[in-house]
């Protein structure tokens, strides 16, 4: 059923798309596109909502544009039956079409963050070729008499990518996942100063182990003992 609705959509958005490229009246309404904002780590999932205010906008097509190398686009809900689709890679294009007039969230979009993305704010920017024929906003009615509206504010949203938390694994000096005698050897180099043996080329953010917020002899004497697992050594680190 909601296919059926939504291919229909499709047939009326494209004899719409014909009419208004037939006969372009200019509307002196003003609409506004205002594409949201979201904020997330690497992994996550976040929502961005696209709304239109306008006066008695009953159709329209426009484009929404996002950063590839940062986000995947997963999918669209909607309020209004609006048809989502990304038609390009980065190009997502909203149409809706309405017996009634629209107003408020047109779609809600649904982006993953990358793994591995860098931390920063990425620009989501509606479009709205006016001049292409295919963009556009239409006012006063789907079947007769409508009125393209000439003055349309676009407002880019963005998605915001924070630092996620880096999990500290004590101990684990060569980030290998185990806490073992290699570790061992790497701080009493580090402490030693051997060249190479550097916050550069170890986490050293990991040999703080009595939370002095140094890292010397007494971090390698407790690392010592947890490798060789004598009792009260269990986990790290060892705080008192
Ligand atoms: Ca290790
Ligand atoms: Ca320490």
């Amino acid at each position: 059923m909601r296919k059926t609705i939504k291919r229909s959509l499709s047939v009326l958005l494209a004899c719409l798309m014909i009419m208004s490229i037939a006969s372009v009246a200019l509307a002196d309404g003003t609409a506004a596109i205002v594409v949201g904002t979201a904020t997330g780590e690497a992994g996550d999932s976040v929502a961005v909502d696209v709304t239109l205010t306008g006066s008695g906008i009953t159709n329209g097509v426009f484009k929404v544009t996002y950063n590839t190398s940062t986000l995947t686009y997963v999918s669209a809900s909607s309020l209004v039956d609006a048809e989502v689709a990304e038609i390009s890679a980065g190009t997502i294009s909203v149409a809706f079409a309405k017996t009634t007039a629209v107003t408020g969230t047109v779609a809600t979009l649904n982006f993953t963050i990358k793994d591995g993305a860098s931390a920063g704010s990425y620009d989501l920017t509606p479009s709205f070729a006016a001049a292409d024929g295919n963009y556009h906003l239409e006012a006063d009615g789907l079947f007769a008499d409508d009125t393209r509206v000439a003055d349309v504010t676009l407002t880019a949203g963005s998605v915001t990518v924070e630092e996620g938390e880096t999990e500290i694994t004590y101990g684990d000096l060569n980030d290998d996942g185990d806490v073992d005698t290699s570790d061992v050897i790497i701080l009493l180099r580090y402490v030693a100063e051997w060249d190479g043996y550097d916050e550069e080329n170890y986490n050293i953010d990991a040999a703080d182990l009595n939370g002095d917020d140094e890292v010397d002899t007494s971090d390698v004497i407790i690392l010592l003992r947890y490798v060789a697992e004598w009792d009260g050594y269990e986990e790290l680190p060892i705080l008192d």
